[in-house]
């Protein structure tokens, strides 16, 4: 069912609601959307208006994200970033039930600074929590994300590296991303600072989410403080490759 969902977007539109469960959505009138808008097809998989449950317990990405660290982020950070979204929606009349979270980003320059950060804030969280899991040794992508990134980037050492790089050396709070330029059939490393992200008009960067690491404090300062870097590293151990595949495949089909 999951393979059929990323096979494209035929399949897709018969498979909506068995995908919808699949993904997770807890808005089926939302992806009811999405679907119409093309949004799966394109590579940005639908994004509901409320926090998705987390995938996995506060403690099971441990020992390189301890369970108070993610339940904070959770609970306190990432939810204040979807009862903000909320409000800004009801003050900018955001009809939500034939909107999506995506929609929204995409046309975010129409919008205030309000709605700028928190639906940002809601879509780099939900996507955040779904690319991580538990940690495994030899962690690694497989397929064609594996072959389009040594393709991309000559070697996984080297994408590893410039990753970093573009993670390490975003100032202040932002995120790291590998998206994906359907135009230049091409993966591209980049950042965006506070919540911003590479679907938004008003990003230089642009392009499908296929990874996204949250670089803010908020998200390693408990147990790394200022060594973004030593974060950055075990991070790698539990990213979800299965879900950032996923991903790439929906954006090339
Ligand atoms: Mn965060």
């Amino acid at each position: 069912m999951k393979k059929d969902f990323f096979n494209g977007r035929r399949t897709f539109l018969k498979n909506a609601g068995k995908a919808a469960l699949a993904m997770g959505f807890t808005n089926m009138a939302v992806a009811a959307v999405a679907q119409k808008s093309g949004y799966i097809s394109a590579g940005n998989p639908v994004t509901g208006w409320q926090q998705s449950p987390m995938p996995y317990a506060y403690n099971a990405l441990e020992p390189v994200i301890d369970a108070t660290t993610m339940e904070i982020h959770y609970s306190k950070h990432a939810s204040a970033y979807a009862k903000n979204m909320a409000e800004a929606a009801r003050n900018e009349n955001v009809a939500t039930q034939n909107t999506s979270v995506e929609d929204i980003l995409s046309g975010i320059s129409k919008y205030s600074v309000k709605m700028r950060n928190n639906t940002g804030g809601h879509y780099n969280h939900e996507l955040f929590w779904q690319l991580l899991r538990p940690a495994q040794a030899g962690n690694h992508p497989k397929g064609t994300l594996e072959a389009a990134i040594i393709r991309d980037f000559n070697s996984f050492e080297a994408f590893q590296k410039a990753f970093a790089n573009a993670a390490t050396t975003r100032f202040g709070s932002g995120w790291a991303w590998l998206v994906y330029s359907k135009s230049n059939n091409k993966l591209v490393i980049g950042s965006t600072p506070n919540q911003d992200n590479p679907l938004m008009d008003i990003s230089e960067y642009k392009g499908a989410p296929v990874l996204g690491l949250d670089v803010w404090e908020h998200a390693y300062y408990l147990k790394y403080q200022n060594k973004r870097a030593d974060y950055i590293n075990g991070w790698w151990s539990i990213v979800n490759w299965d879900y950032a595949q996923k991903r790439f495949e929906s954006a090339r089909s």
